[in-house]
């Protein structure tokens, strides 16, 4: 784990370094810093259901589930991960193109699971 932790580091940190171009610009200077959201899953909802990231910039969602495996499912960027109780589970990723990303749980998980998802936006850089 930690290992894969250091490799993604280092990826993020390759990536970062030859975009110094960004660093005059103000708040970009943090270009290469992850966005880290938080969500809890619980039957039948992802708290928060909506939230705002940035194009171009990582992204680690950072899930805990109080009650179920839940399955986090957002189609369009085809990213999935099971949601153990227990653990904190973490996606990482980045998007370049802006606009409305739909999230859902796709663990059947009872009588509301239809209803469980939400959206992520991704504002422009
Ligand atoms: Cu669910």
């Amino acid at each position: 784990m930690a290992t894969t932790r250091r490799g993604w580091l280092a990826g993020a940190l390759a990536l970062a370094l030859p975009s110094t171009a960004l660093l005059c610009r103000g708040a970009a200077a943090q270009a290469g810093e992850p966005q880290v959201i938080k969500l809890v899953a619980q039957r039948f909802h992802y708290t928060p259901a909506e939230f705002t990231v940035t194009a171009g910039r990582p992204v680690v969602l950072e899930f805990t589930s109080l009650d179920f495996v839940h399955g986090f499912h957002m189609p369009d960027l085809k990213l999935r991960a099971d949601l153990p109780p227990g653990v904190v589970t973490r996606l990482r990723f980045t998007v370049d193109k802006p606009g409305a990303y739909d999230f859902l749980c796709d663990n059947f998980c009872g009588d509301k699971h239809e209803e469980m998802g939400g959206r992520m936006v991704v504002a422009p850089g």
